[in-house]
């Protein structure tokens, strides 16, 4: 598998991809780890929006995840540093031109938010133009758990998305947030039944198909110009940041701890 996100040769494994009626569906598949990102997934999902920017029949993308789960984030149990990328370089090369190719798309895209939604996975439906949450769908700001910081844009998405102190409240204290809380905030555009959730959102889809394309793909470029402060900056350092934090003896504690199902025992260091 290619590490640009080009087309995967013999399909995708690590998530679904399917068009109807101009609406491409993307569905996270690995409902056995929550739908956590490994790097296979990764890949795949930057080649799938990709897919879904150049093929003309799709105007609009729904993004949601297989099980009961969103997605969980980072892959808590994928190796990093020694032989294997950092987490910085992680960010650097695959979960940074994932959020950029979101916000680049000119085409409306959809998180269907159908369960928990939790770190790198919260990160990505904050980076999506809409958000339909099922009423037990939660956000989960996990970074800090496992003495990692926010990133994924989520520094530069939660505050835009309903104001910085709110947003200090749930970084710092890592959530969870409730579905019903996160549509008062403004953060959810409507909370639905989950039964309701997968066709609430190709309802909500599907009318932005009916929509005029080139006025939608300049709307979402006046909406991302007229937010100040580049969100390139803020991904680069949230990258520089990880990598600090990456590399603490906490992050550590805070991997092995949630592998043995027990409190993380964190020394600042
Ligand atoms: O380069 C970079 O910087 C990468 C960094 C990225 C940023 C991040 O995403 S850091 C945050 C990573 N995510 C987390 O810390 C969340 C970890 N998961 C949880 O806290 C909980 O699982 C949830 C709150 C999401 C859900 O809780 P619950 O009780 O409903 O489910 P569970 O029992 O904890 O999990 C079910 C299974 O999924 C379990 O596997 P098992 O025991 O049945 O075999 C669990 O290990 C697995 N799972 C859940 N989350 C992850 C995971 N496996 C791998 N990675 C995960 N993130």
């Amino acid at each position: 598998m290619p590490e640009s996100g080009d087309d995967p040769a013999g399909g995708y494994r690590t998530l679904e991809y399917a068009v109807t009626d101009g609406v491409a569906v993307i569905t996270l598949n690995r409902p056995n780890a929550l739908n956590a990102f490994d790097r296979p997934m990764k890949r795949e999902l930057l080649a799938a929006l990709r897919a879904a920017a150049r093929d003309d029949a799709v105007r609009a993308i729904v993004l949601t995840g297989a099980g009961r789960a969103f997605s969980a984030g980072q892959d808590l149990r994928e190796p990093f540093g020694g032989d294997h990328p950092t987490l910085a370089e992680e960010l650097r090369r695959l979960y940074n031109p994932i959020i950029l190719e979101l916000r680049r798309l000119p085409k409306p895209v959809i998180a269907a938010v159908n369960g928990v939604a939790a770190g790198a996975g919260a990160s990505l439906a904050f980076a999506c133009d809409l958000r339909v949450a099922a009423e037990t769908a939660s956000f989960v700001l996990a970074f800090g758990r496992v003495g990692l910081v926010p990133d994924n844009g989520a520094t530069w998405f939660l505050p835009r998305l309903i104001g910085p102190g709110r947003a200090a409240e749930l970084m710092l204290s890592g959530g969870p947030l409730s579905s019903a809380r996160a549509e008062d905030l403004g953060l959810v555009n409507k909370g639905v039944p989950a039964e309701s959730l997968a066709g609430e959102a190709m309802t909500m889809a599907r009318r932005l198909v009916d929509a005029a394309p080139i006025a939608l793909a300049l709307t979402k470029r006046a909406l991302n110009r007229a937010q100040e402060g580049s969100l390139e900056e803020a991904l680069e350092y949230e990258a520089s940041l990880q990598g600090i934090a990456g590399q603490s003896v906490d992050h550590a504690e805070g991997v092995m701890a949630f592998m043995a199902k027990r409190s993380p025992r964190f020394t600042g260091k």
